[in-house]
């Protein structure tokens, strides 16, 4: 299995964030990586890969091309109006009946983010680019034919739309990732060297490529935004309930996505207190979903705040669960590209990470 890191993460060091009115150190920090990249390496999952350079052209395929402008000059913009050198926290957001496009250095934070757990530092855009390279990059090896690759993605992505930041979240490096694997895939490029391997389980069919699962504890509300009227791309997403939980907004089981799309979105809720049994049995709805679907490759957004002694979640699941989450995900037979989301149990996120791959990878 191949894993790819950056050191660029830790670029993106915020003072603070705002969670529940309370001004606070950010859970999301880059002892995070660190504490990941130190249990990959005593688990000898090897090689650890830096990350390619794709550019921009990638991103853009699933970001808005003026949100990307806003996130590389936020900061100094900010800066040079008079806002808190500290970090870009906005003072208003656009909501509802008073969303006008408002462009002022201290105006346009509100614009394109959805809540106040995003902040931006000088090196925010450079770490997220740095992390969507590591997304690109596993995406890549798979197209080139590896079965499980694993980016340690931070700051991570799910919750970033097409055009707003939020939940930690600027750059949606799963969505990315999915969109370069459906392109690349799309363009005939690619060499077919799966076809011959009669041992996988799921029949790939070619006008859907790509499934995302979501196991994150919060529900993945940006890479739904982003593939909500595609019936190309498969989203499903296991997460604590939004009607008491984080992103409040979306989430809910109803949402089957539209147009095109409908039908290729499946959103499980959970209510609190998840432990490794009752996660299990979810989990396979989830994967009956993907094998239904029967994509080319998938891409898993790996959160691992559903862990019990996790600071910001209600899930009860314990460490032995990881494994067992892989080794069920690995049954799919699909090549997977697993991206590092949430999980902010700093001390236990190493191991829980490590056993997830190891699940995936069979060992
Ligand atoms: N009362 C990720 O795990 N704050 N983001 C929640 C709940 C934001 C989590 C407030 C949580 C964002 C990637
Ligand atoms: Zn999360």
């Amino acid at each position: 299995m191949l894993a790819i890191c950056s050191a660029d993460h830790a670029l993106h060091d915020p003072p603070h964030e705002l969670l529940d009115g309370r001004l606070i150190p950010p859970y999301e920090s880059p002892a995070r990586a660190a504490i990941v990249h130190a249990a990959l390496e005593r688990a000898a999952i090897e090689p650890l890969l830096p990350p390619r350079a794709f550019g921009p052209e990638p991103i853009r395929a699933v970001h808005d091309a003026r949100y990307l402008a806003y996130l590389e000059r936020a900061y100094e913009r900010w800066v040079a109006a008079g806002g808190n050198p500290a970090a870009v926290l906005p003072s208003a957001l656009a909501v509802r009946w008073m969303s006008r496009r408002a462009s002022g250095p201290l105006a346009e934070p509100g614009y394109y983010s959805y809540d106040l757990s995003a902040p931006i530092v000088a090196g925010t855009y450079r770490a997220a680019r740095a992390a969507a390279d590591a997304a690109l990059t596993g995406a890549a090896l798979l197209l080139e034919g590896q079965r499980l690759a694993y980016a340690l993605c931070r700051p991570p992505g799910h919750h970033a739309g097409s055009d707003l930041c939020g939940g930690y979240c600027y750059l949606n490096n799963a969505a990315i990732a999915a969109e370069y694997l459906l392109r690349e895939w799309a363009s005939g490029r690619v060499r077919e060297w799966a076809t011959a391997d009669q041992t996988r389980p799921v029949a790939p069919s070619p006008r859907r490529p790509v499934a995302i699962l979501d196991i994150d504890y919060h529900h993945g509300n940006g890479t739904q935004q982003i593939f909500y009227e595609r019936g190309d791309v498969l989203f499903v997403s296991i997460h604590a309930d939004p009607a008491r939980e984080y992103p409040y907004f979306a989430g809910y089981a109803d949402e089957r996505g539209a147009g095109a799309g409908l039908g290729a979105n499946l959103n499980i809720p959970l209510e609190a207190g998840v432990d490794d049994t009752r996660y299990l049995a979810v989990l396979d709805t989830a994967i009956a979903a993907i094998a239904d679907f029967a994509p080319r490759f998938l891409v898993l957004s790996a959160g691992f705040d559903t862990f019990d002694g996790d600071p910001i979640g209600d899930f009860a699941l314990m460490a032995d669960a990881y494994p067992l989450i892989g080794r069920r995900i690995a049954m799919l037979g699909l090549p997977t590209l697993v991206i590092q989301e949430g999980g902010y149990a700093v001390a236990a996120l190493g191991e829980n990470a490590a056993g997830l791959l190891r699940g995936l990878s069979g060992m």
